[in-house]
């Protein structure tokens, strides 16, 4: 009888246990998620010069929420923000799916962190490259017989603006000179798997990069096989193209 009722007893007790935990898992079912701090994923333009100021859209997530936004600690001035269109078969998670331009002005610094809030939640910080002398790709710029020549050394800021587009530059060295030839992509959020060709001026393909080890934006150290000019191409990866599609070619020695 005492065994009956000691059994009795842990049948109740074991199944009021699991009741109250189910209870507990539907409470927290009910529970909203906390709110997610914005997120900095993209900075078009890719740069700003020093002791400028220049309008920067940044795009990420809960980037329509930001009440402000610092660059190095201090508030810039917000001049939009919104919603933003997810390219077609890209992911809002890499890209963002809102925005905000800001207006900065900056000093000699040469990068600048970036700081989105909301009232409660900060954002990581996102580095700007601040630099002078940064020149613009000149489109079109398709085929060898439309390449922009580069001085070694120097930056181009360009973009792969539809798919299937390449830029073709050009550029001129001595027999044997060590050229160094990096794109910058990726840490500034671009979506662009670039790719770095360089063909001799007859249209042979001499060398190819794509991934590092590091990350997926190319670069390449060749030296160069002959005196004159080489084409350097750069294209992407999986041949897709858009106004997200930055990039910076940094050509040196
Ligand atoms: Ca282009
Ligand atoms: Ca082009």
């Amino acid at each position: 009888m005492f065994n009956f009722i000691r059994i009795l007893f842990l049948t109740v007790s074991l199944v009021g246990l699991l009741l109250s935990t189910n209870a507990v898992g539907q409470e927290k079912k009910k529970t909203e998620k906390p709110p997610e701090p914005p997120k900095i994923l993209m900075v078009i333009p890719p740069f700003m010069e020093q002791e400028k100021t220049t309008k920067i859209l940044l795009r990420g997530k809960q980037l329509d929420l930001v009440t402000s936004v610092e660059a190095a600690g201090k508030k810039v001035k917000i001049i939009r923000k919104g919603k933003a269109g997810v390219p077609q078969g890209m992911s809002a998670d890499k890209l963002g799916d809102t925005e905000v331009e800001i207006e900065i002005t900056s000093q000699k610094e040469e990068r600048l962190e970036l700081v989105a809030k909301t009232d409660a939640l900060n954002s990581k910080p996102f580095e700007l490259l601040v630099k002078n002398g940064i020149l613009s790709e000149k489109e079109p710029n398709q085929g060898f017989t439309q390449a922009q020549e580069l001085t070694i050394p120097s930056m181009v800021h360009g973009k792969i603006q539809a798919n299937q587009d390449v830029d073709v530059f050009k550029i001129k060295a001595t027999a044997g000179s060590l050229i160094q030839v990096k794109i910058h992509a990726e840490k500034f959020g671009s979506p662009l798997d670039a790719m770095l060709t360089v063909y001799d001026t007859a249209g042979v393909k001499l060398f190819f990069a794509d991934d590092s080890k590091e990350s997926r934006d190319a670069s390449l150290s060749f030296k160069m096989p002959a005196a004159g000019m080489v084409n350097l191409c750069v294209q992407d990866a999986h041949d897709r193209g858009g106004d997200l599609f930055h990039y910076l070619l940094e050509v040196g020695k």
